[in-house]
């Protein structure tokens, strides 16, 4: 879909503890400094109605959720974020740098809760106003040290599921990246440091010289 904007659409996909919220942070310091009109936002709960969508997404405590439920809550929330949020945004030229998003539905409905990905690309496209990222972020890493990383405080709804039910969004994932060389560049978390990975994220952004 023509955006008709100047706005350049950022998303950050990847395992549970993979670094992504660590790295926005970093990336929006940075281009603000650079005078870049920056807006960090996120999925679920980048808007006030997804936040209480979040929660209920994420909230262990309450009675079991349906995986149809748990799927139509969370094009619930995109569809609010991509009107409220995205799109506005990017018509007034700014960079949007956006913490999962449809890569996520793929990797975490289809890979993980074994929707047909015919399905869930539709419903992607409709919950999206078939609006697609300039370039994606997969940070990658082990599952051991990602789980440890993202539970320390606190673990939510779908941090408390099995091991194979991650391996198994993990493997979608490097799929989906497969599948789009020209849009998603992985870089594997697991070892490298918050600075490293912050570096290798500018010198991707600066080499494709997708800012103007
Ligand atoms: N979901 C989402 C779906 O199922 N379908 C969908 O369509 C969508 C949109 C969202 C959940 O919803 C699911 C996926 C998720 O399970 P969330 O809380 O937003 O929940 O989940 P995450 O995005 O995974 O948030 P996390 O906080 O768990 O992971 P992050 O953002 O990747 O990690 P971050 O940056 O918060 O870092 C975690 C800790 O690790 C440290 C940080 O300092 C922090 O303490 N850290 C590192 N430590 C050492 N080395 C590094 N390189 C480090 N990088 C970060």
């Amino acid at each position: 879909m023509d955006k008709t904007n100047n706005g350049m659409f950022i998303t950050f996909e990847g395992p549970e503890g993979s670094g992504k919220t660590t790295q926005i942070n970093q990336l929006d310091s940075y281009l603000s400094e650079m005078g870049y009109s920056v807006v960090s936002t996120r999925e679920p709960g980048g808007t006030g109605v997804g936040c209480s969508i979040r929660e209920i997404l994420l909230n262990p405590d309450l009675p079991p959720i349906q995986t149809r439920t748990e799927l139509l809550l969370f094009l619930a929330d995109r569809a609010q974020h991509v009107q409220e949020v995205i799109l506005p945004s990017l018509a007034m030229g700014k960079i949007v740098l956006c913490d999962r998003y449809t890569d996520s539905t793929v990797a975490y409905q289809v890979g993980g809760r074994d929707f047909s990905e015919e399905l869930i690309v539709t419903l992607n496209e409709f919950s999206s106003y078939s609006v697609v990222p300039d370039l994606t972020f997969m940070l990658d890493v082990d599952y051991k040290i990602g789980i440890k990383r993202a539970t320390r405080n606190f673990a939510d709804r779908f941090e408390k599921e099995k091991k194979s039910f991650h391996d198994k969004i993990r493997k979608k994932y490097h799929e989906i990246a497969k599948n789009n060389p020209d849009r998603m560049v992985v870089i594997d978390t697991t070892v490298k440091s918050i600075v490293d990975i912050q570096d290798i994220i500018r010198s991707i952004i600066t080499e494709k010289k997708i800012l103007r």
